[in-house]
């Protein structure tokens, strides 16, 4: 078996699809985990969403324990959480960092990111199809 991708999704993402869609699209987060597995063919996948920190930080252990590598849309925790940004540090494989919306041209408490600083790629304001983008660049590199 495979080590598996871990693809994290930060608070408030379970409502993906069900509010603000002229922002975050109509895709629900269960369509994004379906074509994140259809994008990853035979390649493992752990895909999930906490609303809380410490969820999170305990999921980035496990994936440091566990996994291949990790896609994280941390969301609102992407400005604030310098201990996400310590559990990433650990991490020794490839992080992509997402953002369904381009955060750069929102308000500017959503342009300085505390996860792009141990981040090996970033991408941000392609959609939900970012995410199987990103499965398929980790996918490259492991
Ligand atoms: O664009 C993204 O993916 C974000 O990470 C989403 C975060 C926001 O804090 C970041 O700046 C950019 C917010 C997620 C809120 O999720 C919602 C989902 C559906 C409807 C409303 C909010």
């Amino acid at each position: 078996m495979n080590k598996p991708i871990y693809v994290l999704n930060g608070p408030n993402l379970d409502r993906l699809g069900k509010r603000e869609p002229e922002i975050y699209g109509a895709t629900t987060l269960a369509e994004v985990e379906a074509s994140c597995r259809i994008a990853a063919e035979d390649q493992a996948i752990e895909f999930r969403q906490t609303n809380s920190e410490a969820q999170m930080i305990d999921w980035i252990h496990e994936a440091i324990d566990e996994g291949s590598g990790i896609i994280i849309n941390p969301a609102a925790f992407t400005f604030t959480s310098i201990a996400i940004l310590d559990a990433l540090k650990m991490f020794p494989g490839p992080i992509i960092e997402l953002h369904i919306s381009n955060i750069h041209r929102r308000e500017p408490y959503y342009h300085h990111s505390y996860v792009s600083k141990v981040a090996t790629g970033v991408i941000a304001g392609l959609g939900t199809n970012g995410y199987r983008i990103a499965v398929r660049a980790l996918r490259d590199m492991i």
